[in-house]
């Protein structure tokens, strides 16, 4: 089972200062309205309402916070969550580039999206969501290079990719990456910029994506030293015995 099967539902905020005062790594999801990144949030955590899927795009102008650990999975909703053991947030952003929001509306959420991802210290990666029949508009390259500066890596997730044939696939993959890695410093270091193929509807690269958001969000290392102290715990003494 996924640690991002125990998000849960924790805060939704409309302005900067409303943001949780919590101080765990937060993963943001951004992306194009209609990107497919309520569904993908959705099937990540395995849970068919968590991120609201709307076929009215922009209507969720807000930001939501999923918390992850602090409660027990998510069918035991009515558990209080207890905020001391969270773990990790999961950041849902509110989609841009919706054409019928008004020019104000517009540009007060784009503001808002800008200076959470530029500011936010404990943001720790984001995920960016692109439809994967056209990745990288120009929002998503405003998004991408708002946020390039703070040296936190991006995971890119070119979603629906069952409406494409295997080799467009392929192609589409391999121009985002070249589009990635054209990215460099001012000492041409490349950006920790990373990028898969997904499809919800068809479950392709859920483990890949899982995987790389748990990483990210520093949950692979609490697995890893809650293992070792399982392995551990036992044979202490004979290790010490063995080394002396
Ligand atoms: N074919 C296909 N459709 C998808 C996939 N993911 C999302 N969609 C559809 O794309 C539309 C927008 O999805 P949604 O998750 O609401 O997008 P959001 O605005 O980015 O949150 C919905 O009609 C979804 O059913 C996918 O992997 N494959
Ligand atoms: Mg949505």
């Amino acid at each position: 089972m996924s640690k991002l099967w125990q998000a849960r539902f924790f805060t939704t905020v409309n302005h900067l200062r409303e943001l949780p005062n919590t101080t765990v790594p937060e993963i943001a999801f951004a992306g194009r309205s209609n990107a497919g990144k309520s569904t993908s949030i959705n099937i990540l955590c395995n849970q068919k309402g968590l991120a609201f899927a709307s076929k009215t795009p922009g209507r969720t102008q807000h930001i939501n916070f999923f918390s992850i650990g602090g409660a027990h999975v998510a069918m035991h909703r009515k558990d209080p969550t207890k905020v001391d053991e969270i773990q990790a947030m999961l950041v849902d952003l509110p989609g841009y580039g919706y054409a019928e929001v008004s020019g104000n509306t517009k540009l007060y959420w784009q503001r808002l999206l800008g200076d959470y991802v530029q500011q936010r210290e404990q943001l720790a990666a984001l995920v960016l969501i692109m439809d994967s029949r056209r990745p990288f508009t120009d929002l998503d390259i405003q998004m991408l290079e708002w946020f390039a500066p703070t040296g936190k890596p991006i995971h890119c997730i070119l979603t629906k990719v069952d409406k494409l044939t295997r080799s467009e696939a392929t192609t589409v993959l391999r121009q985002a990456q070249a589009k990635l890695d054209s990215y460099v410093d001012e000492d041409g270091e490349g950006f920790p910029f990373t990028v898969q193929l997904f499809s919800a509807l068809k479950r392709v690269g859920l483990e890949e994506a899982t995987a790389k958001i748990v990483e990210l969000a520093g949950l692979a290392e609490d697995d890893a030293a809650a293992q070792a102290e399982r392995i551990d715990t036992p044979d202490e003494e004979s290790d010490d015995a063995s080394e002396d």
